[in-house]
């Protein structure tokens, strides 16, 4: 057998066929980290294109992505097992006040599918809390943020971090609908992205 039908239903969203893709990939002999880059990951590098591209949207973006995601969910023991080394480690929260989190959810998985390890710190994140999981190892904190009263919050977590002393051992990401580059360099994030796809290009590339 090989990847490519399992690489399509990613793409069209089928998550019960993910599932069985996966599972019956494993049951050929193929190697879990095989199914991860060629089926799962680069089904979601296409998906995160044909967004960028226009081509596909928001919703189906989400699909794929939750399709991804099971498929994921069955691979992960393997991988553990098969010791694959994760791209990174990142922690991402949307910022205190603000409850908004299918942007943030759609961040998390696109990273995940592109083989960081995600911590999901959830809604509402206090800078404490961001700062918390820095300094338990997360290589990049990742935040959201969809209303213009809670933006604030991301300056003040960067504050903390330095504060914390630990500024210049973490990168910072930010997001969400109101943000933009401007506002990324006035607060002195170290990358802006717009949508989900553009957040794992970032990510990859604050880790090299
Ligand atoms: Co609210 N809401 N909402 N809302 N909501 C907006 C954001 C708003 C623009 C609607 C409007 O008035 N036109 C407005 C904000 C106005 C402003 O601040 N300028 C607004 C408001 C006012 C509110 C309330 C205050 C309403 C009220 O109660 N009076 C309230 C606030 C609650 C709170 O947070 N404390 C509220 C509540 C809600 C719901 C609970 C009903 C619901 C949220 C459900 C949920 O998230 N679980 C909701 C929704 C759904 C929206 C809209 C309609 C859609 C947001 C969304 O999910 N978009 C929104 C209007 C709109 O945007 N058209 C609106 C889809 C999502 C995939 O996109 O989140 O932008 P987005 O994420 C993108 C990028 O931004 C980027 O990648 C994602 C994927 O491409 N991105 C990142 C996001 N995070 C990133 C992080 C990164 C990198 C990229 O790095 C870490």
């Amino acid at each position: 057998m090989d990847l490519k039908e399992l690489y399509q239903n990613v793409i069209d969203g089928k998550a019960p066929e993910v599932e069985a893709g996966v599972k019956a990939a494993l049951d050929a002999g193929i190697g879990p980290e095989e199914i991860l880059n060629k089926g799962l990951i680069a089904a979601m590098g296409e998906v995160g294109q044909r967004f960028e591209a226009g081509e596909l949207f928001v919703p189906e973006m989400l699909v794929a992505a939750r399709a991804m995601q099971g498929g994921l969910r069955i691979l992960k023991p393997y991988l553990a097992k098969a010791d694959v080394k994760a791209a990174g480690k990142v922690a991402i929260g949307t910022v205190k006040g603000d409850l908004h989190d299918i942007g943030k959810n759609l961040v998390a998985m696109m990273l995940e599918g592109a083989g960081f390890e995600v911590v999901d710190l959830g809604v509402d994140v206090a800078p404490e809390a961001f700062l918390k999981a820095a300094q338990n190892g997360a290589q990049i904190i990742g935040m959201s943020a969809l209303l213009t009263t809670t933006m604030g919050s991301m300056q003040t977590t960067i504050e903390a971090l330095k504060a914390a002393g630990i500024r210049n051992k973490v990168k910072v990401l930010v997001g969400g609908a109101p943000l933009t580059q401007e506002y990324a360099n006035k607060i002195g994030a170290d990358a802006f992205a717009a949508d989900a796809s553009s957040a794992t290009r970032m990510a990859r590339q604050l880790i090299a």
